[in-house]
C-alpha cells in the first residue's frame, strides 16, 4: 500500500499546506471580506480589530497576528496551540466564539465574536469594589467556563483582568487562549515573561509543573480583587509581590462573608494539591456554600439577569475600549490581496500549515 512504501510525514505536510491554499481561494472568507474599522486591542504579536463583514454587515473582532514576529519569538507552537484550543469545537456561553481562522503570506487571522461591554476590570476600577452578589455572579460564570475547559483537558492558565470581558448584556466572555498581550520588555528584547505577575500561581512563578488547579488560583485572585479592590499579595514593588505570592498568607479582612473568605482561602492555597478543586475540580466550587444562591442550570442557560448592564448604544459604540487603541489609524495592509506563495515570504508562509479553518465551502461549481 501507499503508506507502507513511503514515510507518511511529507505526504501529510503536503496535504495540509495545499488545504490552506485551497481554502484561501475557494472559501468564502478572506481578509478583504471585511472592513476594518478600529483597533480595539494591541499586543506584541499583533492586534485585535473591530471589523464588519462586508456582505452580511455583521461585526466581528478580528485578531491579526504577524507571522514574522511569532517566528522570531519561536512561538508558533503556542499559536497553533491556541488555534487548536479554539477549534476543539469549543462552545460555551462564557467563552469567546471562533468563526474562522485563515492566513495570508505574512499574517494569521482569527475571526471572533465581538464583545463591547468592556473589560470587567474597567468597571471594577470605576466602582472600586463589587458587592458580593455581583462578584459571585461573575465568579460563577468564569468558574463554569473554566470547568468546561477542564472537562476537555484544557488549562486556561493565564486568566487575567484584560482577558475577562462583559458582553452588551453584562455576561462574562473569556478571550485569549494561550496568548499573552504584553511581551516586549522595556529594552524591546524578546522575553518569555507575559504581563504582570499579580495573578500568577506560586507553581507558575517558580516554573514548576502546573495543572488545572492554576485556574482555580487565578479565579481566587479575580474574586479577591472584585471583593477587596486590589489583587491578593499586591505590592507596588514587584519583587515583594513575588515574595508575597510565594510565602505570605492572603489578607482576608472581615468585611466580606465567612463563605466568601472560606472560598478565597481554598482557592488561594499555595500548595496546589491542597487547593479547592484539586480533587473534584469544578464540582468542589459548584457546591461550595459561597455559591449556594447560584442555580447553575439557570446560570448556564443565561437565565440569571446580569447584576449590571453595560451602557452601549450599539455595536460601534466603543466607549469601553481604551482610546489609546481606538485612536490609532487602521493599517490599510490588512486587506491587501498579496496572497501566499510569493518566494520571499515562503519561510513565514509555510510555518503554519493547516491553520485555516471555516465552515465547509461549496465547491459544487468546480
Ligand atoms: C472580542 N471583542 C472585543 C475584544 C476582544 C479582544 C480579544 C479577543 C476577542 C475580543
Amino acid at each position: 500500500s501507499w503508506s507502507s512504501m513511503t514515510s507518511p510525514e511529507p505526504n501529510l505536510a503536503l496535504r495540509e499546506e495545499s488545504s490552506d491554499f485551497l481554502f484561501y481561494f475557494c472559501s468564502r472568507i478572506k481578509p478583504c471580506d471585511f472592513d476594518y474599522l478600529k483597533i480595539i486591542g494591541k499586543g506584541s504579536f499583533g492586534k485585535v480589530l473591530l471589523a464588519r463583514h462586508k456582505e452580511t454587515t455583521k461585526y466581528y473582532a478580528v485578531k491579526v497576528l504577524q507571522k514574522k514576529i511569532i517566528l522570531k519569538k519561536k512561538e508558533q507552537k503556542h499559536i497553533m496551540a491556541e488555534r487548536s484550543v479554539l477549534m476543539k469545537n469549543l462552545k460555551h456561553p462564557f467563552l469567546v466564539g471562533l468563526h474562522y481562522s485563515f492566513q495570508t503570506a505574512d499574517k494569521l487571522y482569527f475571526v471572533l465574536d465581538y464583545v463591547n461591554g468592556g473589560e470587567l476590570f474597567y468597571h471594577l476600577q470605576r466602582e472600586r469594589v463589587f458587592l458580593e452578589p455581583r462578584a459571585r455572579f461573575y465568579a460563577a460564570e468564569i468558574a463554569s467556563a473554566l470547568g468546561y475547559l477542564h472537562s476537555l483537558h484544557i488549562v486556561y492558565r493565564d486568566l487575567k483582568p484584560e482577558n475577562i470581558l462583559l458582553d452588551s448584556e453584562g455576561h462574562i466572555v473569556l478571550t485569549d487562549f494561550g496568548l499573552c498581550k504584553e511581551g516586549l520588555d522595556p529594552n524591546g528584547t524578546t522575553s518569555t515573561f507575559c504581563g504582570t505577575p499579580e495573578y500568577l500561581a506560586p507553581e507558575v512563578l517558580q516554573k514548576q509543573a502546573y495543572d488545572r488547579t492554576v485556574d482555580w488560583w487565578c479565579l481566587g485572585s479575580v474574586l479577591y480583587e472584585m471583593l477587596y479592590g486590589l489583587p491578593p499579595f499586591y505590592s507596588r514593588n514587584t519583587a515583594e509581590m513575588y515574595n508575597n505570592i510565594l510565602h505570605k498568607a492572603p489578607v482576608l479582612k472581615p468585611n466580606i462573608s465567612n463563605a466568601g473568605r472560606e472560598l478565597l482561602e481554598g482557592l488561594l492555597q499555595k500548595e496546589r494539591s491542597k487547593r479547592l478543586g484539586a480533587k473534584d475540580d469544578f464540582l468542589e466550587l459548584k457546591y461550595h456554600c459561597f455559591f449556594s444562591p447560584i442555580n447553575w442550570d439557570d446560570l448556564m442557560a443565561k437565565k440569571i439577569s446580569p447584576p449590571f448592564v453595560p451602557s452601549v448604544s450599539g455595536p460601534t459604540d466603543l466607549r469601553h475600549f481604551d482610546p489609546e487603541f481606538t485612536h490609532l489609524p487602521v493599517s490599510s495592509s490588512l486587506c491587501s490581496d498579496t496572497v501566499m506563495v510569493t518566494s520571499s515570504m515562503k519561510e513565514a508562509a509555510g510555518a503554519f500549515p493547516g491553520f485555516s479553518y471555516g465552515p465547509p465551502a461549496d465547491h459544487s461549481f468546480m
